[in-house]
């Protein structure tokens, strides 16, 4: 560090893969090019060229150039990109943040864990603390917890476990089950390719280390049995649909350690949604668990294939857009996808022709989710695709081209766009803004790219996918690098109510590995609002704790993330 943070240059402040393109953006004026020189950490001159004038960017309102080193392929840290006045923060051209990323970004899953205490051994004594909701005071626990009073479910569930989702202690299905899928898919594509070592027994600091079963499977089967909790009991009104959410009556204040938390807890109603995500994510989980625990699978599957009947039965239990106090909403009114979702992995899974017949009927079959948006929380049947695309089936091969096309057809149109950005990010709206959790749709387009690359070992793929790890990494108009602990001028405030430092010296900033949500041109936060006014798209984002519509970390990105770092990990040269 000690650079000026308001440099002109941006870079990738982790690192460059050696072998791969390596690409920075200059702000300037200049209608013609300027010489830039790369140097070492020794501040010796080591190549130079001239700067690429772009004119300007809409995302980042910026004038700029492109600065292209890709030739210079000496692994080493400490260098920097000169040109005027003008220096980069220093980075390296080596995989190793990379290699480190990828295991930074699934220690967060472990730090996010509800009901066991988050040990010392295993994250360091700044980040230890006492087991959350387990009904030691104050905490009134998530042992016994009711619904909502306006309710009257008139039962209590356990639903103990689980990610907190973010910086707030709320524990909501449709999210942790998208993470849940992505860290169990980041496993799967693994398996598939032949060789899941990399996320094996051993290789995550987690309480399960040495149980013989790989870690990333004990990490997301923490998740995977909190959602199994929330499915509504039989002979109960409503048997096998599943709550929306478990969270607090009211928000709570910044900081709050999990444990101090002394909120009721309510469980909100169940939802079509929830429970098609909680089908969706058994259904993957019951195949990947086939031959490691048989019964657990048994268990899953069952699971997923009651509440995939439920849900039929009621297609339309929408979560309430207005149920926001104590937690996020969550809410979806389109569950098509959900529905396609649930349907291809049970299908997946079993083989069953009633599955078979629900996904070749489903107006998104093929491939129709993909879009240069991307999925989230409340877009789901890109998820379906990937399966149905990968997993071996019966469906006719045509189809599944289509399916394939649809994601090579869509990492084109990420390509296109952003060889016309100033700060390469595949991601775009209709209307140019940035939205609520943007890096994490970076992110999970990154892996669109990926899953291009996988699929014809096409370069500029590759190449894509990399450099949307570049984007999050600091070549971004903000400057910062979005993954704490990673680079130059990492993210250090994110919204979270432990790794509060800010508004407490004594609680610390968020361990390295944690993915802020980034800009969100909405400013949807008084904070935000009161320091972003007039932001261009790229640029609505401040490191500021309070600022939660563009600073919070969640599950459901850094699942995007981890997925990409394991990949990015995978194929950078060393
Ligand atoms: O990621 C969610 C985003 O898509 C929504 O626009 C936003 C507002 O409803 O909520 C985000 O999710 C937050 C959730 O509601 C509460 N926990 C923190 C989540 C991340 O900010």
């Amino acid at each position: 560090g000690g650079l000026p943070p308001t440099s002109g240059i941006r870079v990738n402040q982790d690192g460059y893969a050696p072998g791969l393109p390596k690409k920075a953006t200059l702000i300037s004026d200049s209608t013609i090019p300027l010489t830039w020189t790369l140097k070492n950490a020794a501040g010796t001159a080591v190549t130079t060229g001239q700067t690429r004038p772009r004119g300007a960017d809409a995302p980042s309102g910026e004038n700029v150039h492109e600065i292209d080193f890709s030739a210079f392929d000496v692994t080493g840290t400490g260098y920097t990109l000169t040109v005027g006045t003008e220096t980069s923060f220093p980075f390296a051209i080596s995989a190793d943040g990379l290699k480190k990323l990828r295991y930074d970004s699934l220690a967060f899953f472990y730090n996010q864990r509800s009901g066991i205490p988050i040990d010392a051994k295993y994250v360091g004594a700044e980040y230890a603390r006492p087991a959350g909701h387990v009904n030691v005071a104050p905490n009134q626990g998530d042992n016994n917890v009711p619904c909502r009073s306006d309710l009257n479910c008139g039962y209590t569930l356990d639903v103990r476990g689980g990610w907190y989702d973010a910086g707030d202690h709320g524990k909501y299905v449709v999210n942790g089950g998208i993470a849940a899928w992505e860290l169990l898919d980041e496993y799967e594509r693994a398996t598939r390719l032949g060789d899941a070592s990399a996320l094996g027994d051993g290789k995550l600091a987690i309480p399960e280390q040495g149980n013989g079963v790989p870690d990333i499977l004990d990490e997301a089967r923490w998740e995977v049995d909190f959602l199994l909790s929330m499915q509504v009991p039989d002979g109960k009104p409503n048997a096998g649909m599943v709550h929306h959410k478990i969270h607090d009556a009211q928000w709570t204040a910044l900081p709050t350690r999990p444990d101090q938390d002394s909120q009721p807890r309510r469980l909100s109603a169940p939802s079509t949604a929830a429970t098609l995500n909680m089908a969706a994510v058994a259904a993957q989980a019951a195949r990947l668990w086939r031959t490691i625990d048989a019964a657990y699978a048994d268990k899953l599957l069952a699971a997923a294939e009651k509440a995939y009947a439920a849900a039929k039965a009621h297609p339309a239990m929408l979560a309430d857009p207005n149920d926001g106090t104590g937690g996020g909403t969550y809410s979806d009114n389109t569950v098509t996808d959900e529905f396609y979702w649930a349907a291809a992995e049970l299908f997946a899974t079993t083989g069953k022709s009633a599955y078979r017949t629900d996904v070749t009927g489903s107006s998104l079959y093929r491939g129709v989710s993909f879009n240069t948006h991307g999925f989230d929380w409340g877009s789901t049947g890109a998820l379906g695709d990937i399966t149905l695309a990968l997993v071996p089936t019966d469906l006719p091969a045509a189809d599944i081209t289509a399916i394939k096309t649809a994601i090579t057809t869509t990492a084109d149109s990420h390509l296109t766009q952003m060889a016309a950005m100033g700060y390469p990010a595949p991601y775009r709206t209709a209307d140019g803004t940035y939205e609520w959790g943007s890096n994490g749709l970076v992110a999970n387009n990154g892996v669109v790219l990926a899953l291009a690359y996988d699929l014809t070992k096409q370069e500029k793929y590759r190449d894509g996918a990399f450099a949307a790890m570049d984007y999050l990494l600091g070549r971004n108009p903000a400057n910062y690098s979005y993954v704490s602990g990673h680079g130059d001028q990492p993210v250090k405030n994110v919204h979270h109510r432990f790794w509060a430092h800010e508004v407490d010296a004594a609680l610390p900033i968020a361990p390295p590995g944690a993915l802020s949500g980034g800009p969100n041109s909405g400013l949807q936060d008084p904070t935000a609002a009161r320091l972003l006014a007039g932001c261009a798209p790229q640029r609505c984002f401040v490191d500021d704790i309070e600022a939660y519509s563009v600073n919070e970390v969640a599950v459901n990105w850094n699942a995007a993330l981890a997925w990409l770092a394991n990949w990015t990990a995978e194929k950078a040269p060393s």
